[in-house]
């Protein structure tokens, strides 16, 4: 069945509220999606009823909290088609999931002119790392263009993958909404003996995510912008490469043992998960997976594709050439997430003077300033949709852009 927005802004408590006293509409949802009341239950009723650290007590709320995080990770697990929940690593966001393999198998396996590549599209959280490691072990970052289509150009990617020993590429722009072909960069990657990583964080709350049909290596995607809470993020990574890998940070929770000469780790996942977890937030990322699972994942893809294509028409026919919506035009081949251009109004001045109408809009770099030069740009307007959007945000959006040009042009 037919995903209805309708019936799902219903889910949102936040979609009652006012912004200048007009109805909120909110297309900022690759910044950080809302959360259905499902989800606040969720952690409102970790705290009120079974609060209590993990894996440390035996009485029966600590046995409860322990339980309800390790279900949770058991959620993400199926929601991502892992074969094994031990394969989730649960961490603070897709940030800390990319800095994680940099300084573990990045820091144990990469040395002086190994090459890491990358593409113009990534966020920042898939460059830096990166950059970082450059500094501390001196690898190579190579990059893939962007092609004038908002597509990755792959013409030259046989060099570029030549003697590569990680391949790292964002499913889905936060910036153009193109979809990256991640199979068959895992699949190139693989035949020179790379590993690759993808950066699943705009594509796991908007698309099916199987982690085996991507033949990634690691996956690493954030929790908030899809319906679940901050603070919670997870890294996938295959059991063998989990099991070699050096630990992240060090701690309690993390250890089989410890003496006064040294430490032995703790089994995977627990290996990588020092200190006291993020109890809730797990116990609200595991809501939200059940949350995502019952719209359906498909029906979530079908609803965005319809509505991007709705947005891309809409505003070209209203607009023309005083519009430049960056990326794919077709939106079979994007997310629904829509950076542009209006009349040379500075995109901080388009969002503020939207903001007026209750239209929620991110303006910015975007943390992709590669791309931003790659682009011609320093910043862009970016509308980004998701389940509790429809037309009508759509319309409302088209309609306040027009209010830019009394005070502008
Ligand atoms: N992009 C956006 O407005 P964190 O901050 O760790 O939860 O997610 C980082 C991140 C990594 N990769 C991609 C593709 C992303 O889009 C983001 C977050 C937000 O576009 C906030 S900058």
């Amino acid at each position: 069945m037919a995903l209805d927005p309708v019936a799902v802004r219903g889910d949102f408590p936040i979609m009652c509220r006012k912004v200048h006293g007009r109805r909120l509409v909110y297309l900022d949802s690759a910044a950080t999606s809302h959360k259905p009341r499902s989800v606040i239950d969720a952690i409102t009723d970790y705290y009120e009823r079974f609060n209590s650290n993990v894996h440390r007590g035996s009485y029966q709320l600590a046995v409860e909290a322990t339980e309800a995080l390790e279900q949770a990770r058991a959620k993400v697990a199926r929601f991502i088609g892992a074969p094994r929940a031990s394969e989730v690593i649960l961490v603070k966001n897709a940030t800390e999931a990319i800095n994680l393999v940099a300084r573990t198998w990045g820091q144990a396996n990469l040395g002086l002119g190994d090459p890491v590549v990358i593409t113009e599209m990534e966020h920042h959280a898939n460059i830096v790392p990166w950059q970082m490691l450059a500094a501390s072990r001196g690898i190579e970052l190579r990059w893939i263009p962007v092609g004038d289509d908002g597509h990755l150009d792959l013409t030259d990617l046989d060099r570029l993958l030549d003697g590569a020993r990680l391949v790292c590429v964002a499913a889905v722009s936060n910036v153009l909404g193109t979809i990256n072909p991640i199979c068959q960069l895992a699949d190139a990657a693989h035949r020179v003996g790379a590993l690759m990583m993808v950066d699943a964080s705009q594509h796991t709350p908007h698309l099916p995510t199987d982690v085996g049909e991507m033949g990634a290596d690691f996956v690493a995607f954030t929790g908030h912008k899809m319906c679940g809470p901050t603070g919670i993020g997870v890294l996938w990574a295959k059991s063998e490469l989990l099991e070699s890998m050096p630990p992240f940070l060090g701690g309690g929770e993390m250890i089989a043992n410890v003496t006064k000469e040294g430490f032995s780790t703790a089994e995977v996942p627990w290996k990588f998960e020092a200190g006291t977890p993020p109890i809730a937030e797990a116990v609200g990322l595991g809501a939200a997976v059940d949350y995502l699972s019952g719209l359906g994942m498909d029906q979530v893809r079908e609803h965005e594709v319809a509505l991007t294509g709705y947005a891309l028409r809409t505003l070209t026919q209203r607009y023309g050439d005083g519009i430049i919506i960056h990326g794919p035009t077709e939106p079979a081949e994007r997310g629904g997430v829509l950076s542009f251009e209006y009349k040379g109004v500075h995109p901080h001045d388009v969002a503020q003077v939207l903001d007026r109408s209750g239209v929620c809009v991110r303006a910015g770099h975007h943390c992709a300033k590669p791309l931003m030069r790659v682009l011609g740009c320093v910043a862009t307007s970016r509308a980004s949709m998701y389940v509790y959007n429809d037309e009508s945000d759509v319309d409302a959006l088209a309609d306040a852009l027009s209010d830019t040009d009394d005070l502008f042009l």
